[in-house]
């Protein structure tokens, strides 16, 4: 076709396409440049919105060869992660929804069952659609349906434990199931471990020959990363040409091996999987992808391949957002200097060594990090070892990740009392991921482990002074948690009562603020509007919210009322730590506990989130005053509480 004729109908195919229907009855080279549309629609779409552009380019094909080679939705298609579902949503009927990815009311940015009858389980945190397929199998066998069920899953998702155990069963199961393993080589950067080397090696099949070709050719003419990586594969390759029959691992456990297959290669990849389909038992299809591919910025990206940028010029891929300081680096730039002068302090990060700053400590100390991959279980345990050796972890990982590992920091770790420090990036309400990826559950759930204090800095000094005193303890493990973005401006305390922080006092002594964490600022504009209605009220910051600081207990008895703000989950939250406190101490006096309600939150822009929430200054400050004005309405009644408010319980 010439150039003009593609021209001509560039961009119409993909307008004909409503559902999995329309790309089925399409031809090899309408196909070919249907696959290039939905690489300009998405790099258009997604440079505005921000979003995971880079694993998505690599999955264009193989998404389209699912949706040719199988029935969505009587046949479950399911994406491990999820970010990389984009194509799926593309392909069933959701592209004019891509204007506000991620943005309120808008597409979420993983699958949704809201969305479609396309999506069937809402992921996002990475290495469960294996378990799940495994479920749905042996579900479909036993009700003697025959529906096909189909996993993707990234090399750096099979880096996580689960999927080696969904492996282990779908093994014995024997039922009919599809793994395509998504071999781009990286999960954010480059997947590292003895798995990610198992991956390399099941390439020495003869077909490997060809896709190196391929990789090679496709990398020649990206000048920055190309050679090198072309080096390391190559490497690795020989590194391991001794090694047992690559796909031996799978076939022994009783999984068929097909591949490895180009996934770029629409023809080999479908292929491949009606091969697999017909098998009758479980399959793993091997397929090799790059990450970005098709968009040059994002190929040559060494950091991620646009893992997940924000929003960026599609011409250059410069990120459109001016740098700022976020509290990630706050923390990085601490961690190193903290380590510079303690060569016991080492890190851990979960297969996110830049987007939690870890890789700094990494760059000026090698050797002194290491890579789990997406394994926050094992990272704690292997914390839980390296402090029973002497060391003193700091596990680097965002909060959402570390529920995780619940049991490994209460059991391996604290039962032990050993000191690690996890540093929980992307706390409280983070935004357009949604609600699986809000960081508000720690300072509950991590709230009842015995020993662990829980630190939550308001600024950047706090975070500094924090993070010092938590790897200086020395008997137990710690957490300093932080929210996502733009470091709080420093705001500096008129003093210190114990390890409580007073950010400002008045003559009056009405109303006890407990501001936790980066709700400093808005702690010191409530007082100030509240004082404008006559009251006064201290704020504190608790610094330390876990255990309760006894200080903080005498200071709400000098007060007439108790009112907590925190972006974490009210049941068992800082302010329901309070009350206990304050009851076992016979501190009557009465409290309102605002936070966020135990509940699925949708995504939007933690702004946005925190006003749906009551979470403001302005929504604070108003239930601040008619708490504390009814209060003085009631002086001669028995201290009681009227209901309303965004404090009331549920
Ligand atoms: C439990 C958990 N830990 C960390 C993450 C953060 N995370 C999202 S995607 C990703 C890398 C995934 O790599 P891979 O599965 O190879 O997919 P790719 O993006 O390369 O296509 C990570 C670490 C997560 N989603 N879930």
């Amino acid at each position: 076709m010439s150039v003009e004729e593609d021209t001509a109908i560039h961009g119409r195919l993909l307008g004909t396409v409503r559902g999995p229907q329309d790309v089925k009855r399409m031809t090899a080279e309408q196909l070919d440049i249907l696959a290039a549309e939905i690489r300009d629609f998405l790099i258009a779409k997604v440079s505005r919105t921000g979003g995971h552009v880079g694993p998505n380019l690599g999955v264009v094909e193989l998404t389209l060869a699912m949706h040719r080679v199988f029935d969505s939705p009587r046949d479950r298609l399911l994406f491990d992660t999820g970010h990389q579902a984009y194509v799926h949503k593309i392909l069933t009927g959701r592209q004019d929804g891509f204007d506000r990815l991620r943005q309120r009311g808008g597409l979420s940015g993983y699958p949704s069952q809201a969305e479609s009858e396309h999506d069937l389980v809402e992921n996002s945190h990475a290495s469960t659609a294996l378990s799940y397929a495994d479920g749905l199998a042996k579900a479909y066998a036993l009700r003697g349906e025959q529906r096909s069920v189909v996993a993707v899953v990234g090399d750096g998702a099979l880096t996580g434990g689960m999927c080696w155990e969904a492996l282990n069963n779908i093994a014995t199961a024997g039922n009919s199931l599809v793994i395509v393993v998504n071999d781009n080589g990286r999960s954010y950067s480059p997947t590292i471990g003895g798995l990610a080397d198992h991956l390399s090696s099941l390439r020495l099949n003869p077909g490997y020959e060809k896709i190196l070709d391929t990789v090679k050719d496709a990398l020649g003419s990206t000048p920055l990363v190309g050679r090198p990586m072309y080096e390391v594969l190559h490497a690795v390759k020989k590194g391991i040409k001794d090694a047992v029959a690559p796909q031996a691992m799978f076939e022994d456990l009783g999984i068929k091996y097909v591949g490895p297959v180009d996934g770029h290669d629409l023809e080999a990849v479908e292929s491949a999987l009606r091969a697999a389909k017909n098998f009758g038992g479980p399959v793993i299809v091997h397929a090799v992808t790059r990450k970005g591919y098709g968009y040059r910025p994002a190929e040559e990206d060494e950091a991620d391949c646009f893992h997940g940028p924000g929003a960026f010029d599609v011409e250059t891929g410069k990120l459109v957002a001016a740098p700022s300081v976020k509290w990630t680096h706050v923390f990085a730039d601490e961690l190193v200097a903290i380590a510079d002068s303690r060569p016991d302090v080492v890190g851990i990060t979960a297969a996110m060594a830049e987007p939690t700053g870890i890789a700094k400590l990494a760059r000026k100390h090698p050797g002194r990090v290491y890579d789990v991959g997406i394994a926050e279980q094992h990272a704690v345990t292997s914390a839980a070892g390296l402090a029973l050796g002497g060391l003193h972890p700091v596990v680097a990982v965002y909060a959402t990740f570390l529920n995780r590992a619940f049991d490994q920091v209460l059991l391996d770790v604290a039962m032990h009392k050993l000191p690690v420090t996890f540093v929980l990036d992307r706390a409280g309400i983070t935004g357009p991921d949604g609600p699986s990826h809000y960081g508000m559950w720690d300072m509950s759930v991590f709230g009842v482990v015995p020993g662990l204090r829980i630190a939550a800095p308001r600024d950047a000094a706090s975070l500094r002074e924090e993070l010092r005193e938590a790897v200086a303890v020395d008997d137990g493990p710690t957490i300093v948690r932080f929210p996502t973005g733009t470091v709080a401006a420093d705001l500096p305390a008129v003093r210190r009562v114990g390890p409580v922080d007073v950010l400002t006092e008045s003559a009056r002594v009405d109303v006890l603020l407990v501001a936790v964490g980066s709700f400093g600022q808005l702690g010191m504009e409530v007082a100030a509007r509240v004082a404008e209605q006559g009251y006064g009220v201290t704020v504190v910051d608790p610094r330390w919210v876990r255990p309760v600081p006894a200080e903080l207990v005498e200071l709400a008895a000098a007060h007439r009322l108790v009112v907590t703000v925190e972006d974490g989950v009210r049941v068992g939250g800082v302010g329901d730590a309070l009350a206990q406190a304050m009851r076992d101490a016979d501190v009557r006096v009465p409290l309102r506990d605002l936070g966020v309600p135990a509940d699925w939150h949708p995504h939007g822009t933690r702004a946005q989130i925190l006003a749906d929430l009551g979470l403001t200054a302005q929504d604070v400050a108003r239930d601040v005053t008619g708490w504390i004005s009814r209060l003085d309405a009631q002086q001669d009644e028995p201290v009681s509480l009227p209901a309303g408010g965004s404090g009331a319980h549920n």
